[in-house]
């Protein structure tokens, strides 16, 4: 409901109040497991803060209105702004909660299609855009994902994520600490390789700093040396690969040795991790947020994908597998006609491409300030908090005020929030059912669980999709949006029905489904009827089914990827730094989730979580202590936080955690103002990109530090 593990929970209650929440040992996939954001599910629940009522802003202060007087009025101004300056004058953001609410999900492709605009946006392109991409060219559909078997493998190479604080991402898999000490326990290998030392790093059996954004380049190295030893595994795979040759010529001019000084990974010490890592009988290599978020991530992506397939990783056991979800997204879609679709137009203001009907929200800000025809009047906000989670957040937040009319589907009058004329609130967690549609077509293992709410919402709340359908209806009516009859058909009929009659469907046509009539397999009253949820056995290959390229084979050095390897050779030589400046990357912890967590008293409270870490050598060339205040400066802006030294961080690369900042004016969040932090987004760069994907650049910016007496 609010993490990617999707750990089973107990819940207790007396009447409508929670007595306590504990993990629940029954459900065969977490056993038992949970972590401290679990409490999350109550806190937010019951928050004094949280919003129970549509609110609207008249100036600076907020009242109460009804529901039907704020859809009339949102409907109304946004069908104007429309109408007077044309569809794309109308914006969307979605946030990352989304994906944890399965009727969102079934809604919101609809709600798009409804608005008709080409100024979309939302959390995928600061997360893991690049990945998708890369499945997008190589398999032929944005939703292939490739799974890490971890259950299974030997050898597991982490590049950029660190699963024991995050829980797993692109790859669910609760109690993953667990599962990765049963893997060194069988014998398997764990290596780790990031800019920190993290929680991960200190399970595993190695751990290699590397310099921030240089992950492309150690990839094509192992590479490299796999192609130069004639290490390559093609198994069964072999005949279904397209441009192999390709490759080994671009992985050539990538030498270990050309490439150690700027990994800051020797060369000896590269070479026998691509010998290792395809030595092993089996192994899976696994990138996620700092590899996407970074300025070469969609090579990077796409050269992870390379390196399993080569070594005979790809859709095999212990490898890079894809899931055979109950509800499977990918043939869904794929009979739609709807693989994905990449640069078919591009963004107003800075030409970068859209991904699957959305722009880089690295490009909102500008798209909202730069007047002419298409500029953004008009914003609808769900689940997301843009100010605190893109790049250069300050500049945005400047920017909405600019805006005719906002809109935020949200909990909270947080710091995007807070800039809406209206804010429509929703149910949330325990208040509605829940089945994890994203989360358990990622998943290590195949296993399906469906959760009843447990609670009722307040009066005063509508649910997700209500509210996103409401909008869409209203809209049409009112002239504005697209005129497609279908679409507005369909929005009516998932109104009347509701998403869990679409659910049920999906589930008894899905791979583990039974049909209309009957016989064995999943329906959704099967699944309420076991629910502690239920396994659906280990991953099996599939690929040969669920590939979507035009040919059925896996293309390796697509065109439009590849294209993009001469800028990474032209950024060889060039240092990412000049003198004194450090090269700036985020963190996570377990006691917060991106944003919206730090109203809980029980998850903030302790020790200070947003602090600058900083190796000590650095720290000492600064004449830094421990505690310091500091002012950390970028081309964007700076912010003043505190010093935290610590030999866990890369010489010359600092760390500051996102989603604090909450100081802000007119936020309402009572107990994150008190351990109110600052947001590194008011740091990172709006123009510091991914180019081949307009991925935002979260990590790798160069920084300066100073004591916080230095002048501002
Ligand atoms: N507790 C908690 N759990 C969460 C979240 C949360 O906020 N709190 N957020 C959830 C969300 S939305 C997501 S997407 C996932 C993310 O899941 P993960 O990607 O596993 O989480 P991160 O902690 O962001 O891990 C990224 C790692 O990349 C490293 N890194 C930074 N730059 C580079 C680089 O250039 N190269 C390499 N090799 N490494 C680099 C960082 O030091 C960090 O350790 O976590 C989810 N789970
Ligand atoms: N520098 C840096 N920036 C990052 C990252 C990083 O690692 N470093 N990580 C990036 C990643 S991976 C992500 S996913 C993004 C997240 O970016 P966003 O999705 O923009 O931000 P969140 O902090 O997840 O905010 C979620 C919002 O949804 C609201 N909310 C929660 N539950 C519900 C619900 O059920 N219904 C509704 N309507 N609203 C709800 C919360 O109140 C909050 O306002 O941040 C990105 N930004
Ligand atoms: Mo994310």
């Amino acid at each position: 409901m609010l993490c990617e593990a999707v750990c089973g929970v107990t819940v207790e209650t007396e009447g409508e109040e929670i007595l306590s929440i504990r993990g629940d040992t029954d459900d065969p996939f977490s056993r038992g497991h949970i972590c401290p954001k679990v409490m999350g599910l109550k806190d937010v629940q019951i928050d004094p803060d949280r919003i129970r009522q549509p609110q609207r802003r008249t100036g600076d202060s907020w009242a109460p209105v009804s529901w039907e007087a704020a859809l009339d009025e949102a409907t109304d101004r946004f069908a104007e702004v429309q109408a007077r300056h044309g569809r794309n004058s109308l914006a969307s953001y979605i946030g990352n909660p989304t994906v944890h609410s399965y009727t969102a999900l079934l809604t919101i492709a609809l709600f798009a299609k409804a608005l008709g605009t080409h100024s979309r946006f939302s959390a995928t392109s600061v997360d893991q855009l690049p990945q998708m991409l890369a499945s997008l060219e190589m398999l032929g559909h944005q939703l292939l994902l490739p799974i890490p078997d971890i259950d299974r493998t030997s050898f597991f190479l982490v590049v950029g994520a660190n699963p024991i604080v995050s829980n797993g991402s692109i790859m669910t898999a609760p109690d993953v600490g667990t599962r990765l000490k049963a893997l060194r326990a069988r014998g398997g290998k764990l290596i780790v390789v990031d800019p920190r030392f993290t929680e991960t790093a200190k399970i595993a059996d190695r751990h290699f700093f590397i310099r921030p954004g240089s992950d492309a380049y150690l990839l094509f190295a192992m590479l490299h040396t796999i192609f130069a030893e004639k290490l390559t595994r093609l198994t069964t795979l072999g005949p279904h690969l397209r441009d192999l040759d390709e490759v080994r010529a671009l992985a050539q001019r990538f030498s270990p040795e050309r490439v150690a000084a700027r990994t800051g990974i020797e060369a000896d010490a590269i070479r026998a991790l691509a010998r290792d890592f395809a030595g092993a009988p089996s192994g899976v290599c696994y990138g996620r947020v700092g590899l996407c978020t970074q300025e070469f991530g969609t090579l990077a992506a796409w050269l992870v994908n390379v390196l399993n397939i080569v070594t005979g990783n790809l859709d095999r056991a212990g490898g890079a597998m894809f899931t055979t979800p109950a509800v499977d997204l990918v043939k869904f879609a794929s009979k739609l006609g709807e693989r994905g679709h990449f640069g078919v137009w591009k963004s107003r203001v800075r030409g970068l491409p859209e991904f699957g009907g959305e722009l880089p929200s690295a490009t909102l800000a500008e798209e909202i300030e730069t007047p002419g025809a298409g500029q953004i009047r008009g914003l609808i906000t769900f689940a997301g908090n843009p100010v605190l989670s893109t790049p250069n957040g300050s500049r945005l937040e400047r920017a909405l005020p600019k805006l005719d009319f906002m809109v935020s589907i949200d909990l909270y009058r947080n710091e995007t929030t807070r800039h809406a004329n209206l804010i429509l609130p929703t149910s949330f967690g325990l208040e509605r059912d829940h089945y994890d549609i994203i989360f358990y077509a990622l998943s290590v293992k195949n296993a399906a669980r469906y959760a009843k709410p447990i609670t009722t919402p307040p009066p005063g709340v509508r649910h997700d999709w209500e509210v996103l359908i409401d909008l869409a209806l209203g809209l049409h009516r009112k002239g504005g949006g697209r005129r497609d009859r279908k679409v507005v058909w369909s929005l009516r009929a998932l109104r009347r029905l509701g998403p869990k009659r679409m659910l049920d469907l999906m589930l008894r046509f899905g791979p583990h489904g039974k049909g209309l009539l009957g016989g064995h397999g999943l329906s959704l009253a099967g699944l309420e009827a076991q629910p502690h949820g239920v396994d659906l056995g280990p991953l099996v290959p599939r690929l040969s089914e669920v590939i979507g390229t035009a040919d059925g084979k896996v293309a390796l050095a697509p065109p439009r990827i590849v294209s993009d390897v001469p800028r990474l050779e032209g950024a060889l030589e060039r240092s990412a730094t000049i003198d004194g400046e450090l090269l700036l990357i985020g963190r996570r912890s377990l006691r917060s989730n991106n944003s919206w967590m730090h109203n809980s008293l029980r998850l903030v409270k302790g020790p200070e979580g947003c602090t600058l870490l900083m190796h000590p050598t650095d720290a000492a060339a600064r004449g830094f202590a421990q505690g310091d205040r500091v002012r950390v400066r970028s081309r964007v802006g700076e912010v003043l936080v505190s010093l935290a030294v610590s030999d866990e961080m890369a010489r010359g690369v600092v760390s500051l955690p996102h989603g604090w900042g909450h100081a802000r004016n007119g936020v309402s969040l009572e107990v994150a103002r008190a351990h109110a932090g600052a947001s590194v987004n008011d740091l990172t760069d709006e123009l510091f990109v991914d180019a081949a994907s307009g991925t935002a650049s979260l990590s790798g910016v160069p920084v300066t530090v100073a004591p916080a007496s230095a002048p501002a």
